[in-house]
């Protein structure tokens, strides 16, 4: 790389230099800022009381009727500086809220997205005409261009956590949007969650069973398996960096659930401090049950039941669950397998202590 001082120009060569080629549309690199592109992001917490509050005076604000989506982003203070609405620069994480007797209208987009539900009694997700109720703890899938839509049938509010790749297809200008046409909810097949019941028992699928989409044919993931697995975990499968960690795998190619993003449960054991490490990817954390704290870089964020907090790229973390307190449940995701799919995932183990 050339220097960027102008000390560096030859005498007297530059100045109308400079000028002719921005009048042409044409920068010179030697004069680009040179910086990293990992720093821009920056650690965050959000907690559940606030959130919870806010979200129920949005209610107050704008009805389903008005509005495509009742949702309040997790903007990224690092991100926000510069008008773009992410949570890290590939991934947004977001809080929507349905009322009771409301429908949030079909629509597919090219973004896919991804819901954490974190209080929901006979709330639904439909994709692509699956009826998935939503129970808090699990994990429903709306893969790029799937419709979607929303409906809460109990008699309180309904919550959860977007995850969704649009700031990633935002920059890429590849977003396509479509309301259902003609009806605010698709059709639904009348067998709700038949991909759940497909894939039932782990390690058995129908016989000649086939899928070819880039993204898992288990659209729910339910928290009670999540759960079950997570406490039968064989202790020895722990990892120094992740404690007792399990991913929600696509059952067809045994890859992540999507392809931009990969989703994970992870119990931290009473009394766990985990070694310190830091890669390319990011992580967007859901706090699912009990407290504890993580320290990312030189931030120690402190946790408990319903808080969301985000680990940019690049950044040292360490997770901290006290000895006296039980068992922590954290879900995430993160952009880890499209930074996988291109060969440019970087990870590193602290050596220094
Ligand atoms: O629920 O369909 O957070 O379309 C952002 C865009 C949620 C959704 C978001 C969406 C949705
Ligand atoms: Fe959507």
């Amino acid at each position: 790389m050339s220097k960027t001082e102008p000390s560096s120009e030859r005498e007297g060569q530059g100045s109308d230099f400079y000028e002719d080629v921005k009048r042409q549309h044409l920068a010179p690199l030697w004069r680009q800022r040179r910086r990293p592109t990992h720093g821009r992001a920056v650690p965050h917490l959000w907690k559940w009381p606030m959130l919870r509050a806010e979200m129920m005076r949005a209610a107050d604000v704008v009805s389903t009727e008005d509005i495509e989506r009742r949702v309040l982003g997790l903007m990224n203070p690092g991100l926000e500086k510069e008008g773009i609405f992410a949570t890290t620069p590939n991934l947004v994480g977001a809080v929507q809220l349905i009322l009771p007797g409301e429908v949030a209208v079909a629509h597919h987009h090219t973004p896919a997205a991804l819901r954490v539900i974190l209080e929901s009694e006979r709330a639904y997700t439909c994709t692509d005409g699956e009826r998935c109720w939503m129970e808090p703890g699990d994990v429903i899938l709306t893969p790029a261009w799937t419709y979607h839509d929303h409906g809460n049938e109990g008699d309180k509010p309904a919550l959860w956590l977007d995850g969704l790749d649009a700031p990633l297809i935002q920059a890429m200008d590849t977003v396509f949007f479509e309301r259902y046409p003609g009806q605010t909810q698709q059709p639904q097949q009348e067998l709700h969650e038949a991909s759940v019941r497909r894939f039932r028992v782990a390690g058995m699928r129908p016989a000649g069973y086939s899928w070819d989409k880039t993204y898992s044919p288990l659209t729910k993931y339910p928290w009670r398996d999540m759960v079950q697995a997570l406490n039968e975990m064989p202790a020895p499968e722990a990892s120094e960096f992740d404690d007792l960690r399990l991913e929600y795998f696509n059952p067809h190619t045994g890859g992540p659930v999507m392809p931009t993003i990969a989703c994970y449960a992870q119990r931290l054991r009473g009394g766990v401090h985990t070694s310190r490490h830091r890669h390319s990817s990011v992580g967007i954390f859901y706090v699912f049950r009990g407290s504890g704290h993580t320290v990312v870089e030189d931030e120690r964020l402190e946790w408990s039941a319903g808080d969301i907090f985000v680990i940019p790229g690049w950044h040292w973390h360490e997770h901290v669950n006290a000895a006296s307190r039980e068992d922590a449940i954290l879900i995430s995701y993160t952009d880890e397998p499209l930074l996988k799919s291109l060969g440019i995932h970087q990870e590193e183990a602290d050596g220094s202590s």
